[in-house]
């Protein structure tokens, strides 16, 4: 209400009005009083604030407002600066103007209002009029007016739906043991979400460490909004026309990840937890009998001496070194569980050494906070203070000198007991210091960071590390799982929707524990989890303390079977994972494609029953369905479809009702795709064959696909040592082409065969203009199982005719015409 209505009210209740307007709880920015255009921003004072909107890039433009002048900058998130940039900026009266090439954004002045046009004027994204950005105490809060049928995707590890339309969340990293399905907030925060209407898609990312909300109309129909409960109104508008350019322009400003050492993409067996060291020798020994292909091998907390981080039980594990040696020798990498709490224990070296550094956490006082978790009771290290990094960093030696290969950070939300840390413990927050409250969010990322920097060091190697707790930007350092989930086909449906939203979100590597960390899963669901985590970024098995074993061959003969064949497979794909990875650390892609990224406009992908599909990759369409489900309905979106298994071909743009079967996931292959594979392995440190067979499917569509190679574990890539060359398959003029390979590295391979899929019509193929025999081959992506499914799918082997060609040299730059 404002002053003007009050006088068309009775009299009598003018007093009370006035009073309201007077004390409002509500405190809004108000109007424009003045207005500095410098350079490509604008310095903008209003009634009871102050804001800058600055051009960050041709398509990003920067908001702050605060209610004091703003701050000097400071991100744990962002790492671009802003980019010079051709901007106009004018104004007049009522507004103030600013024009890239690429958008246009009017601030009115009365009151202070902010809307983004497309560069031909449509609104892509406005300020609720009425509202705008008001602060509540210390909560700051912006609120955009609902546009018509507007769907709003990502927002990082959160649950529901893909479509978070009518639903409301809250960022506050939180230790979610066994959480429900739908449960909010649980472990990480990532403040970006995609908003969708009328044929334009914009990014929000709201950078600021404090509790965060946000509301997709949940609640009211009138706007959404975002908010924080203290800090800068911060956020970063980013336009592009599609989505992937969105992650992509949301990643130049948050980073990317680096290539992960290629052992890490390989199959991960844990517990919680596998001890002593003759049963971690079990495991990798029946993973390598049972020819389960397998690289990493995971020990969680009870290999510490009394849960102390940096240290071993020495009863369980006497020679850390010798037995990580074996290990490497059968083919596995060790990743180890760190925990923050440092236990108060006086003689404990990691203690003692962070009592002399000084890098705890402390009350006000200056006193070192102390909570208790695993070990009892622990301080907790600051990282958010650079001291505190370099002496992680520090302790971190100690997993090098024993061959460590991976470090996977839990508890850092931070997870302790009563999870109920006190506001007012002081952090460091690289020199500017900050209570919990605005520390809590981030210091999970900063703690992996730590472990990523330490480990860099102390491995020699790409080290693979692990989180669960985090903050925009945690891509740089990490990957992340989704915690503690349950057995239950919910949750592995909610599981696929979280890893989607984590990669429209900027997070490529992802995983969840497959198999569900509390109970116990059926047959059926442990089938089908095992077949959906072979296309999830990072694949691992992993179950609670007290749980009964769930490693592959504890299901059965036939489950053996059905993991053997989609870990078989896995291993098979492993040159797509490892380019589909560059492709992440180059453009920011995720692995896991929601359907949102690629066919954004099209309401089917958001239904719920269709909601789940994914692309893995650029060229797989995976539909998941529940365990014990006997049919599903799959939406196939525009273009053309091969069936994975027997290249039965599926036109887009409609539903299919398909039975299922426990031994098969439905996977799909999108036409004019391009497929690198290699022969089985039963780990990735041993060689494949010297042949990397390309599959090529027909298509009416144009597409260029980069296959890319490396050493797999150093950091040589950045100089060039790799293996990239671009394969081009042209539909309209019925070519193949490779280009010229670049980098220094001599591919792992030295002959090519090329698998052509629904080219049966053409006969008469040609390389650089001349004749080539082409002979008629069989392919079969699965090994028939030994029994016959439920579903009475007989003992055959699936497959299809293909036309194949094989390439003498790879390094060829060849042209094929059909
Ligand atoms: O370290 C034990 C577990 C671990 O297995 C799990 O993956 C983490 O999410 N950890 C949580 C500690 C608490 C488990 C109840």
């Amino acid at each position: 209400m404002n002053i003007k209505s009050c006088f068309l009210i009775p009299f009598a209740l003018l007093a009370n009005c006035l009073t309201f307007a007077q004390t409002s709880p509500v405190k809004s920015v108000g109007n424009i009083t003045s207005v500095a255009i410098e350079g490509q921003q604008v310095n903008i004072t209003t009634d009871n604030a102050f804001a800058t909107i600055a051009v960050y890039a041709p398509n990003v433009i920067r908001v702050r407002i605060d209610k004091q002048k703003l701050a000097p900058d400071f991100s744990y998130a962002v790492i671009a600066q802003a980019q010079k940039t051709q901007t106009n900026i004018t104004q007049n009266t009522n507004e103030v103007n600013v024009v890239t090439d690429s958008l246009k954004v009017t601030i009115t002045k009365s009151p202070f209002a902010i809307t983004f046009y497309t560069p031909d004027g449509k609104i892509i994204n406005q300020d609720e009029t009425g509202l705008t950005t008001s602060w509540v105490n210390e909560s700051v809060t912006t609120y955009k007016k609902m546009q018509d049928g507007e769907r709003f995707v990502g927002l990082g590890e959160k649950t529901g739906n893909l479509d978070r339309k009518g639903s409301g969340y809250t960022n506050w990293n939180t230790d979610a043991f066994g959480y429900s399905a739908g449960q909010d907030p649980i472990y990480s925060t990532i403040p970006f979400y995609i908003g969708i209407h009328h044929q334009v898609n914009y990014g929000i990312f709201l950078d600021n460490t404090y509790q965060s909300d946000f509301n997709f109309g949940a609640s009211n129909n009138r706007f959404s909004f975002f908010g924080a409960r203290g800090g800068e109104m911060n956020y970063y508008f980013i336009y592009n026309k599609r989505i992937a350019d969105i992650i992509t322009s949301y990643t130049a400003l948050t980073g990317r990840m680096k290539m992960p050492p290629l052992w890490s993409l390989g199959y991960q067996q844990n517990r919680y937890s596998y001890y002593p060291e003759t049963e971690v020798f079990r495991i990798a020994q029946t993973l390598r009998e049972k020819k389960i292909p397998a690289d990493g091998i995971t020990l969680d907390i009870h290999y510490m001496d009394h849960y102390k981080v940096f240290t071993w039980d020495k009863d369980r594990f006497p020679d850390p070194k010798k037995m990580n040696d074996k290990l490497k020798d059968m083919g596995f990498k060790l990743t180890v569980i760190v925990d923050p709490g440092v236990k108060i224990e006086k003689g404990y070296g990691t203690y003692e050494r962070g009592l002399t550094a000084n890098i705890f956490a402390k009350y006000p006082d200056s006193t070192n906070y102390s909570g208790e978790v695993w070990p009892g009771w622990c301080h907790f290290p600051d990282f958010t203070n650079p001291k505190t990094r370099t002496w992680w960093a520090q302790e971190m030696k100690t997993y090098g000198a024993d061959g460590i290969s991976g470090i996977w950070n839990d508890m850092n939300e931070i997870a302790s007991w009563g999870q109920k840390m006190p506001d007012n413990i002081i952090f460091d927050y690289d020199g500017k210091k900050a209570s919990h409250l605005q520390t809590h969010n981030v210091y999970g990322m900063q703690m992996a960071r730590s472990s990523y920097e330490g480990a860099k060091e102390a491995f020699g190697k790409r080290p693979f590390i692990l989180t669960r707790a985090g903050y925009a930007g945690l891509q740089r350092y990490t990957a992340i799982w989704t915690g503690d989930n349950r057995s239950e086909d919910s949750h592995m449906l909610a599981g696929v929707r979280l890893l989607n939203s984590l990669g429209l979100s900027g997070v490529a590597f992802t995983g969840m524990d497959i198999g569900g960390f509390t109970g116990n899963p059926s047959i059926s669901l442990f089938a089908r989890w095992i077949q959906i985590g072979a296309f999830n970024p990072y694949f691992r098995n992993h179950t609670a303390v007290n749980t009964k074993s769930a490693e592959p061959w504890t299901f059965g003969e036939e489950v053996l079977e059905i993991s053997r064949n989609y870990i078989n497979l896995r291993y098979k794909l492993m040159p797509y994972l490892y380019s589909a990875f560059y492709e992440a650390t180059q453009n920011g892609q995720p692995l896991m494609r929601s359907l949102a990224i690629d066919y954004t406009f099209d309401a089917n992908i958001y239904n719920e029953q269709f909601q789940n599909q994914y692309l893995f990759g650029s060229a797989f369409l995976v539909a998941p369905f529940e365990g014990d489900a006997k049919f599903g309905k799959v939406y196939f979106p525009a273009g053309k479809w091969y069936d994975l298994y027997n290249g039965e071909v599926q036109n887009g743009g409609q539903q299919k009702i398909i039975q299922l079967s426990q031994s098969k996931l439905p996977v799909y292959v999108k036409e004019s795709s391009i497929i690198p594979m290699q022969s089985l392995v039963q780990t990735t440190a041993q060689k494949p064959t010297d042949t990397l067979t390309i599959h090529v499917y027909q298509g009416a569509v144009k597409n260029t696909y980069v296959y890319y190679e490396d050493d797999g574990e150093s950091y040589n890539y950045e100089h060039g040592d790799f293996y990239k060359r671009a394969i081009t398959y042209d539909a309209a003029k019925n070519t193949i082409v490779f280009a010229k390979a670049e980098g220094t590295l001599t591919s792992k391979f030295k002959n090519i065969k090329l698998m052509l899929h629904g080219f049966a019509n053409s006969t008469s193929f040609k390389m650089n203009g001349a004749k080539m025999s082409i002979t008629d081959d069989f392919v079969s992506f699965l090994t028939p199982i030994s029994k016959f499914d439920p579903q009475g799918n007989a003992n055959t082997a699936e497959g299809e005719k293909v036309k194949s060609i094989v390439i003498k040299n790879i390094n060829d730059q060849f042209s094929i015409n059909f």
